[in-house]
């Protein structure tokens, strides 16, 4: 079994997985949860220690605020890992009750700005490329504010931080079709999207959050569309049922999962330096946390052994002489393959654990975390 095209294809998981999180109704605790920054990068070491496989790790501003940037660079050096993406925050202030970016009020306008060149600066310190852009802007009501008006708006403010950007950084806008607010959103789709991506420039990328869609949409279209125009930047992987769940990614559909992998692999986007960033945007309520990314990670390299099996050739030649119900079996001939046994004998040929998650229960890891994180305030899901 060829696994070659895994060789350097690594996921990228957030520093939000590992804080306390639960529901809207209750916020779980745990014991041994990360207290700081810190913390929540050592807990993803773990992750890229057993696994080989997450070498980096998204932080959100301000809730993985430092006092020291590179302090804290040089700590994820130290364990393995690096920064990652930086995620803006405007959801969580008094001041974007009626939108960000596209607030009607300059001045709210103004300070969302402010605080996307505050993460602009944030990246420079910690050698981060890629801002990430998730908007919480939207209307409950028809009527509320200018639909028009406020994509206007939303272009003007893009372009100011995108003109504030350097060369090598990398704006990644994210869409979502719904929440928190419910009659629009103002980057709803990946449409929307792109066309504020290709106004901005070569350096603005579509970010696709796997739960952002309404069921039934056929996500691998859209990544292949992306794909295309060259401006899939990211994903945020995970898995919903009805919502935007953030559930563990493959655990609801790992069908899907290996659908959206083939579009990667039949353009090769899986190589290092495709430019597509496959993070993880999970949180973890009641299950582990850190074998919770483990098993994420685990599931998207699986699906992407899967979509590598994929005989390509078979499957040209397939579609070219329409034979319909050949060209569904290469695809499924792949999907079926058990790759299990295959992937546990790579990693024991790289120095890693064939039961990643087993061998984190093994480490001790936690139980040590427990003793030493006495004291302070544990970080939930936000700070
Ligand atoms: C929100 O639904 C989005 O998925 C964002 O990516 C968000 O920044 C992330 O969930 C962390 O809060
Ligand atoms: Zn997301
Ligand atoms: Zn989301």
């Amino acid at each position: 079994m060829n696994l070659d095209g895994l060789d350097g294809f690594t996921i990228e998981v957030p520093s939000w997985a590992y804080g306390n999180s639960g529901t809207r109704f209750k916020v779980f605790t745990r014991p041994g949860g990360p207290r700081d920054p810190y913390e929540k990068i050592s807990d993803a070491a773990q992750v890229n220690r057993l696994t080989g496989l997450a070498n980096r790790v998204s932080l959100h501003i301000p809730w993985d605020l430092v006092e020291d940037w590179s302090d804290l660079g040089e700590f994820a050096e130290k364990a393995g890992v690096r920064i990652g993406a930086i995620n803006s925050n405007v959801f969580q202030d008094d001041d974007y009750r009626l939108g960000s970016l596209c607030n009607p009020d300059p001045a709210i306008r103004r300070k969302a700005v402010d605080h996307h060149k505050h993460c602009l600066d944030v990246m420079r310190q910690t050698g981060s490329k890629d801002l990430k852009i998730w908007l919480p802007d939207g209307l409950n009501y028809a009527g509320q504010d200018s639909l028009r008006g406020r994509q206007e708006r939303l272009a003007e403010s893009l372009r100011e931080i995108y003109d504030a950007s350097d060369d090598d950084h990398r704006i990644l806008l994210e869409y979502k079709f719904f929440e928190p607010y419910f009659y629009s959103t103002d980057i709803p789709d990946w449409g929307t999207s792109l066309l504020h991506c290709l106004s901005l420039g070569e350096r603005a990328q579509v970010v696709l959050d796997t739960g952002h869609h309404a069921p039934g949409t056929n996500i691998e279209f859209i990544v292949m569309q992306l794909l295309r125009q060259n401006r899939l930047g990211a994903f945020d992987f995970n898995s919903r049922y009805y919502a935007d769940d953030d559930l563990i990614v493959g655990s609801a559909d790992p069908f899907q999962l290996f659908r959206i992998l083939s579009e990667i692999v039949a353009v090769d986007a899986h190589r290092p330096g495709s430019g597509v960033n496959f993070m993880l945007d999970q949180c973890h309520n009641i299950e582990e946390k850190i074998p919770g990314q483990i098993r994420s990670v685990l599931n998207v390299e699986q699906a992407l052994a899967k979509a590598l099996l994929i005989d390509q050739d078979a499957l040209a030649t397939a579609q070219r002489e329409g034979d319909v119900l050949g060209a569904n079996e290469v695809l499924m001939d792949a999907y079926e393959t058990d790759v299990r046994a295959a992937l546990a004998d790579r990693r024991e040929a790289r120095g890693l654990p064939r039961d990643p998650v087993k061998a984190f229960k093994a480490s001790g890891y936690a139980a040590t975390v427990t003793a030493e994180r006495v004291g302070g305030t544990q970080a939930s899901w936000g700070a």
